[in-house]
């Protein structure tokens, strides 16, 4: 019997944003045949993760939430980790998902069956899953990502990373060392500051810090924005399209767009920092945009409390009792943070997967991972990827790109179970085209000019999209079958518009 006679089983892999956001759109949809597989023991991806003091997100919560489970409700413009938590998990509750979920298993394997347009997806458990649908939403940074520093393990006292945050380790008085001066970075070092005793901030590259201008919601306004949902949507439309109106700034090579940041910036360090040779190793030598731009209130303004010290030279190794820089001073610490950011997930596939004739999606990404709007990948029938290769921004909600993408997999569903199809698969000339038209706007696009971990090894860039996002979502939430090969139970032909044509 093919698959086409049985229910239509559907596996999400990964229970952070994207597989709760998919999850509920197919209950909205009345579609129960799914399963949500998720390593951790609990839901929430980054916000499960990310629990280090300060944590928070540097997109206004009215934009970074998902646009049908609005909440009027957030503490503060910007959130708190903790609060974006309790929003992921009351989704889950709300939506029932606890029935679908199967926590604490990785898949370790996935492999298409041409002959019954299926996936059989083997876990860490020993046993497998039949799927007609794969929803891959493992998230683009989520192992830490430890520094290449000699001696490293060698260091005999506390050592975490700012996404495996020790609670039980209390920094009181301790002399901490913070290495990386990233997005988290800046998060935790005034969170951490007032508290050690001494702070030692390792920086290798300064980056470009704009005001966040976060402040709490008032009682009365979280009333009006939930008695009033207009109110809330009017914040979330002003907030998304404030977002696509400075993008340019943020995401083109336009040196006089850059100057603009580069001001702003300079003028926020200017009243933070009143020292000028401080000011000046905290100064960024790359154009504005090129690294992610970083937004705090009080970063730069924690250097100048008395037993914070920014250190620049570089380091040379790490050593039982602390960390050697380049001048061959030794830094006596008790503890080290590091925050030194995450692997990058799209480098490779999140584990070994199979499509058609058995060709292996490791090879298919062996120059760079690639995908249709980001999502679906020639000769991986019936796979969609939320937030895969070059969907990244660098200037807005991550969301409004997900959320694009659970729409068009959710209408490639619908074709699917409507009109009994065995698959769809992307056509790889439809793959091609779109590929070379993301690549060649990367010359215009400011991310070259500077490393950073948006780019491979190579230079080429694989994680960003290189626009608007309103332009990437207006393109992508929809399924046009044209762009696909269909292929049915009964021809057992991979037939396609362009096929017929
Ligand atoms: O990591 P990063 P992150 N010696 O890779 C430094 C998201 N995020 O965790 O710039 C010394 O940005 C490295 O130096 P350099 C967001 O997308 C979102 O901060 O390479 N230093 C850099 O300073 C972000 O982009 C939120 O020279 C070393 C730092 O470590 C992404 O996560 C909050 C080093 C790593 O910075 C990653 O941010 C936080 C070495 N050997 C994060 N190796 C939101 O609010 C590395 N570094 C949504």
């Amino acid at each position: 019997m093919t698959a086409r006679a049985t229910e239509f089983p559907i596996a999400i892999i990964g229970a952070g944003f994207g597989g709760i956001g998919m999850a509920i759109q197919l209950k909205k949809r009345g579609i129960e045949s799914f399963t949500m597989f998720e390593r951790a023991a609990e839901v929430g991806g980054t916000w499960r993760d990310n629990t280090y003091p300060g944590a928070a997100c540097d997109v206004p919560s009215h934009a970074y939430s998902l646009s049908f489970e609005p909440n009027p409700n957030w503490s503060r413009k910007f959130s708190p980790s903790q609060e974006i938590q309790s929003y992921l998990l009351g989704l889950v509750e709300k939506w029932k998902l606890r029935d679908h979920l199967r926590l604490g298993t990785e898949i370790r394997e996935a492999r298409f069956d041409d002959r019954s347009g299926t996936w059989t997806l083997r876990t860490d458990k020993g046993d497998s899953f039949t799927a007609r649908v794969v929803i891959s939403a493992v998230g683009g940074l989520v192992d830490p990502q430890y520094p290449a520093i000699a001696g490293i393990d060698s260091f005999r006292g506390e050592k975490m990373h700012t996404a495996r945050w020790n609670h039980d380790y209390d920094l009181t008085g301790k002399r901490v060392g913070v290495i990386g001066t990233g997005a988290s970075a800046i998060q935790v070092v005034p969170a951490i500051a007032a508290k050690v005793g001494h702070l030692e901030v390792f920086q290798r590259t300064p980056a470009w810090v704009v005001p966040k201008l976060d402040g709490r919601y008032s009682a009365r306004a979280r009333e009006l924005f939930a008695r009033y949902p207009l109110l809330l949507r009017l914040s979330r439309g002003f907030k998304y399209w404030m977002s696509e109106l400075f993008g340019p700034m943020i995401f083109l090579d336009a040196p006089r767009l850059s100057a603009i940041g580069e001001r702003m910036s300079l003028k926020h360090l200017e009243a933070q920092v009143k020292d000028p040779e401080l000011r000046r190793k905290l100064t960024p030598h790359f154009q504005f945009g090129c690294k992610r731009i970083l937004v705090s209130d009080d970063y730069w303004a924690t250097f100048e409390r008395d037993n914070v010290d920014l250190v620049c030279e570089g380091i040379r190794e790490i050593r039982a009792e602390g960390i050697l820089t380049s001048d061959g001073v030794l830094h006596q610490l008790d503890a080290i943070i590091f925050a030194t950011g995450f692997e990058l997930g799209l480098a490779k596939a999140p584990f070994p997967v199979y499509g058609l004739d058995g060709r292996s999606l490791d090879a298919a990404w062996s120059a760079g991972a690639v995908a249709y709007k980001g999502m679906t990948v020639s000769g991986f029938p019936n796979w969609f990827i939320l937030m895969g290769p070059n969907t990244g921004p660098g200037h807005t909600s991550v969301l409004v790109y997900t959320e694009a993408q659970i729409s068009h997999a959710l209408q490639a569903i619908g074709k699917l179970r409507d009109e009994h199809l065995k698959y769809v698969d992307v056509r790889q000339d439809v793959q091609d085209r779109y590929n070379e038209r993301i690549q060649g706007r990367m010359k215009y696009m400011v991310w070259p000019s500077c490393s950073s971990w948006y780019l491979s090894p190579d230079g080429s860039n694989h994680s960003l999209y290189p626009g608007f996002a309103f332009e990437y979502a207006a393109g992508a939430r929809n399924f046009h079958p044209a762009e696909y090969r269909l292929a049915t139970f009964e021809s057992d032909q991979r037939t396609t518009t362009a096929d017929a044509a």
